[in-house]
């Protein structure tokens, strides 16, 4: 008998709904679901592939435990008893602060996933690692520095009179920090309303669509957008806005001052009459909503252009206003309501890099292998998370992961880290999984929407609260999750105490229910009212930022059809399999005598990779770009530990200079990238 169940994609922020058809305990369909009143009918190639995700031949169905050098399947008490009694051991001797996690993205919109982090304030150690720190550490400390929140993003809103998408690519990537499904007609609709400019040294197929295309030097944008506060400030502010609202204007002006025009196209590269159309095009529109991808928070100046587009939104007086940056409060979280604490929750770095911060109580993880060598840290579990691919400088990595007492690693696929293991434990995936939109505010709209799991867990795959759960048990320790629980809808309950909606009315609800979208609320509960656009350290770094020098820079980029390391098998489109290669315009590759399809050594003081070429007229001279998440062309073996952005602990992941040159050797293939 065939049974069909509503869920949604859980892959990225989008949350595209869809329906599943099962038999027989088989997935044997999904498709998008059209009454869904959020994504209406949308869905990607990546989304219709949970179900062959579900079945895939690499999906871990059986506990492993490492025994003489080699992993072993094992029956669950077995591994979680040998587990629990290598942790105590650790306990007894270096204390709780020795244990460590490193939580992975995917662990962040499956909401009972995030009872990890009630295990580890329980335990009481501060190795706590995440991939904020190696994503987007820009975002959280710059809206914290503004509004005392570090959970708080602007995006265009969708009746932006002038989007600007800077370094972010929705077409293939469907957005950073503002998610969408649908992305083309959204795109669209800012082009045909009004103005979509698209600021990326690649003409992406998001440039494609947009009614003006920059391309400037890599990591250079802070001084488009300084100069384009200089001159609102200048002429053309909302005078109104400003006075009501914000602090630190007189600061903001003495540090754009710098940004001339000349300045600005010296620092960009770009020419002068594009800069000035970019402020003319502000001006006639009155209202600007600006967004930043992974192109500006991976590269070295993030914070500063960052914080620099919520300044142009409020000299404009755009924030949090229809037509110019909205910021959704969240369904869930109820931010207009319920408002917040003003924190700065920058500390103390680890032990052995105190030069690093930690930010929202998290060591950033470029540290990790510098705790594990320093002996501070001797136990990891690596949650949802693949981190031989995801952190920087791999060779230093791997040799640290090798000298740790335990590494659990808690998966549903075997991944380039699986193989280090002490313990691989089998995790359910989201079809196994009951969830609740708890990130809607990274969307265009304050919704929720409820899913039962679509299917019972295969093999022996467990929930990770069963697994903590368990694991607590042999450690004595009480993380808050009451015995009785025994599904995740009474893990996800207490994580929405403010919601618009109570958990059980969103369970009941067929579809998503939608609030709509809230403009105009922040002042009423931002910590006195008022936006800080003078934050010291920011103006700090701002007074300091200076463009890349190098002859070629690399730049991160997506891929359309896998997601970070997963899916890069081509399970989304087999026909279309994405691949490793790096992209470089046509006069560099003459300049180096590269031909379309040869094989080049990319490399830097780290480490270096060879990687086949693609000739590619739509970068700008001089920026090459290597995609992220394959294990033997791995990009982060040629990243650096060393370039760490001091406020937020971010390690410079794009614009950075590389060596290109022909290789001619035998390229020595460890292994086929299977995942
Ligand atoms: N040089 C460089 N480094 C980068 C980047 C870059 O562009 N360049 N990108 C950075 C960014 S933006 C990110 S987000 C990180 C990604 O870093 P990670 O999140 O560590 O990497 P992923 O490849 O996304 O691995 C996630 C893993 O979670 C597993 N998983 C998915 N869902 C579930 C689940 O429900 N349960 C369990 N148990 N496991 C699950 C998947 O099988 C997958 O192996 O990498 C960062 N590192
Ligand atoms: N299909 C797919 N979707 C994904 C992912 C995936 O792997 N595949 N990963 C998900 C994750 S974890 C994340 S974090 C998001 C990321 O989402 P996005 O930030 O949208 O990522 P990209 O699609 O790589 O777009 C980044 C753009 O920045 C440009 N860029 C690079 N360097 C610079 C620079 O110095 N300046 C400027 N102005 N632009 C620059 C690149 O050319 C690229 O077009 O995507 C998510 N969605
Ligand atoms: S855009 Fe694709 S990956 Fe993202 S939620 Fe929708 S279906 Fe999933
Ligand atoms: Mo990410």
């Amino acid at each position: 008998m065939t049974v069909e169940k509503r869920s949604f994609c859980r892959l990225c922020g989008s949350f595209c709904a869809f329906i599943a058809a099962v038999e027989d305990n088989r997935v044997v369909s999904i498709r998008p679901d059209e009454d869904d009143p959020v994504s209406n009918g949308y869905l990607c190639a990546k989304g219709a592939a949970l179900g062959r995700l579900h079945h895939h031949p690499l999906r871990l169905d059986h506990p492993r435990v490492r025994r003489g050098g080699v992993q072993v399947e094992a029956d669950w008490p077995t591994a979680l008893d040998d587990i629990g009694a290598k942790l105590k051991a650790i306990i007894e001797t270096y204390g709780a602060g020795a244990i460590g996690a490193y939580a992975g993205t995917p662990s962040v919109p499956c909401s009972s996933v995030n009872i990890w982090r009630s295990f580890m304030a329980a335990l009481g150690s501060p190795q706590i690692y995440s991939t904020v720190s190696i994503d987007v550490a820009c975002g959280p400390l710059v809206a914290e520095r503004v509004t005392g929140s570090p959970m708080l993003v602007c995006q265009p809103d969708p009746d932006a009179r002038m989007a600007v998408l800077i370094g972010i690519n929705p077409m293939v990537s469907h957005g950073h920090n503002y998610f969408q499904p649908a992305p083309k007609l959204q795109l669209r609709r800012w082009a045909e309303q009004g103005e979509l400019w698209v600021v990326d040294p690649r003409r992406t197929e998001t440039a494609e669509l947009a009614t003006r295309h920059l391309s400037p030097w890599p990591a250079s944008e802070f001084a488009l957008l300084g100069h384009a506060v200089r001159e609102i400030l200048r002429d053309g502010a909302d005078r109104e806005f400003l006075a009501a609202y914000v602090n630190g204007v007189e600061a903001l002006r003495g540090a754009v001052e710098r940004f001339t025009l000349e300045e600005t196209a010296r620092i960009t590269r770009l020419d002068a009459r594009d800069i000035r159309d970019f402020v003319v095009s502000i001006r006639r529109t009155g209202k600007v909503g600006i967004v930043c991808g992974t192109g500006i928070s991976m590269g070295p100046n993030a914070n500063v252009t960052w914080f620099l587009a919520w300044a142009l939104h409020g000299v404009t007086g755009s924030l949090d206003r229809q037509g110019g940056a909205y910021i959704n409060p969240g369904f869930a979280r109820n931010f207009d309501a319920v408002g917040w604490t003003p924190v700065n929750s920058s500390g103390p770095g680890p032990a052995s890099r105190p030069d690093l911060p930690s930010r929202m109580g998290e060591y950033p993880c470029v540290a990790i292998p510098d705790e594990i060598e320093a002996g501070n840290l001797r136990a990891l579990f690596v949650i949802a998370g693949n981190p031989v691919i995801a952190i920087p400088d791999t060779n230093r990595l791997l040799k640290a992961l090798g000298k740790l007492d335990l590494l659990v690693v808690v998966e549903m696929m075997e991944t380039a880290t699986t193989p280090l293991a002490t313990h691989v434990l089998p995790g359910t995936g989201q079809l196994e999984m009951s969830d609740v939109t708890l990130w809607d505010w990274l969307n265009p709209l304050e919704y929720a929407r409820y899913a039962e799991r679509v299917i019972e867990p295969a093999g022996e795959r467990k929930p990770l609260w069963w697994m903590m759960r368990e694991i607590a048990a042999r450690i004595g320790l009480d993380f808050g999750l009451p015995p009785e629980t025994a599904h995740d809808d009474d893990v996800i309950r207490p994580m929405m105490p403010a919601s618009r909606a109570s958990f059980d009315d969103i369970r009941a609800s067929p579809t998503a229910i939608v609030s709509g979208r809230t403009y105009g609320w922040m002042h009423k509960v931002l910590p006195g009212g008022r936006f800080d656009l003078g934050p010291e350290d920011l103006l700090a770094q701002l007074a300091e930022a200076h463009p890349v020098e190098g002859d070629l820079l690399l730049t991160p980029r997506r891929q359309k059809n896998k997601l970070n390391a997963l899916m890069n098998d081509g399970l989304a489109n087999p026909r279309r399999p994405d691949v490793a290669e790096l992209s470089i315009h046509p006069d560099d590759a003459i300049a180096r005598g590269i031909a379309d399809g040869d094989l080049v050594r990319i490399s830097t003081a780290a480490g270096e990779v060879v990687a086949p070429v693609r000739i590619d007229g739509r970068y700008r001279k001089g920026v090459v770009s290597l995609p992220h998440g394959f294990t033997d062309m791995n990009v982060n073996i040629l990243t650096d530990v060393r370039e760490i952005d001091r406020l937020s602990g971010m390690p410079t992941l794009g614009a950075f200079p590389v060596t290109v040159a022909k290789f001619s050797g035998v390229r020595a293939t460890v292994e086929e990238d299977s995942l």
